[in-house]
């Protein structure tokens, strides 16, 4: 009997890693594509909490289901169980589990945010030292595509590109060429650095096909590193909630090949600087036209509102049509 419940539970515990190798290859489909090398850091960081999750999920259920169906009390069993008390061992064994479980689990996220370089919100200092997040033990990885994503977060960047959030615009400003785009534009598998700053108040720079998202705080310029791998056009939004017209602040990201890339530059260099088109300012001129909108504050279905920034008078604007204004 003690024979065939060991191994009814050992064949129970392969089928629970088999499903949770599974689940944790799974979870790479849930997230938009990976297009820069940050986001495999994180896919795989969230790949690994998910197989674990999975293997304490159904190793807690299975038992329980089991318990539940074949050892119910009979109908009219009121008596306790048999008091067992005191395992040392066993109390040793669920403490260490769970303690390694956490540590190694803090470990990883945090060798993997580091690699990413997002600034906390606590770290308001100003953050010119590039080679200062940068691990110091990079130790090799046994896979080739590890590698890649290792020395595609690693190499010095290329290029540089100011951004400026504000109530509700985001501006890209590329200084070599002394460019400036509402649209960003990104070589592929190139590195490049972001200093970001912000005209007003909190903003939040977040790609989620990079997996990326970094506080843009007022009075601070941030620096920021990544390095897209995948050509394609991505959204970027504001994670960081600023009033009535904060949904409308988006842009979207084009991430191309080299060549592509500079004749983007040398296109948008012969542009003239013209005011760009603006969601923001489009919905808040509708809703002025309105009765009962007065200059500053405009009523919006019974909220108030600041008035959006002056749409950004760049060199590249992508041709736009308004969404729909509100009703
Ligand atoms: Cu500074």
């Amino acid at each position: 009997m003690k024979l065939r419940a060991i191994l009814i539970m050992t064949v129970y515990a392969i089928l629970v890693a088999m499903t949770s190798l599974w689940m944790a290859k799974q979870s790479y489909s849930w997230f938009p594509p990976e297009a820069a090398a940050e986001a495999k850091l994180l896919d795989d960081l969230f790949s690994l909490f998910t197989g674990l999750g999975t293997f304490i999920y159904l190793g807690v259920i299975g038992p329980f289901l089991y318990s539940l169906v074949f050892h119910r009390a009979s109908k009219y069993d009121m008596s306790d169980g048999p008091p067992i008390e005191g395992n040392t061992w066993l109390e040793i064994v669920w403490t260490a589990v769970p303690l390694v479980l956490v540590l190694t689990l803090s470990f990883v996220s945090y060798r993997t945010y580091e690699k990413m370089a997002v600034r906390g919100p606590m770290e308001l200092v100003h953050l010119h030292m590039p080679q200062m997040m940068q691990p110091a033990y990079a130790e090799p990885f046994d896979s080739k595509p590890q590698q890649e994503i290792q020395n595609a977060v690693e190499t010095a960047p290329i290029e540089q590109i100011d951004v400026t959030a504000k109530q509700w615009a985001w501006i890209f400003h590329y200084p070599e060429r002394d460019i400036t785009s509402t649209e960003l534009h990104l070589p592929v598998d190139r590195r490049v650095r972001f200093t970001l700053r912000s005209q007003d108040v909190l903003h939040g720079f977040y790609i989620p096909a990079f997996r990326l998202k970094q506080d843009v705080v007022p009075n601070h310029e941030i620096d920021f590193e990544l390095t897209p791998v995948k050509t394609g056009t991505y959204r970027l939004r504001d994670s960081m909630f600023s009033g009535t017209y904060f949904a409308a602040n988006q842009a979207d990201v084009v991430v191309q090949p080299f060549n592509e890339y500079q004749q983007w530059l040398a296109d948008a260099a012969a542009g003239l600087p013209t005011p760009a088109f603006n969601q923001a300012a489009f919905e808040y001129s509708r809703a002025n036209e309105r009765e009962g909108a007065t200059k500053d504050k405009v009523a919006i279905r019974g909220w108030d509102t600041i008035p959006p920034a002056s749409p950004p008078v760049v060199n590249y604007a992508p041709k736009h049509e308004p969404d729909s204004p509100p009703a």
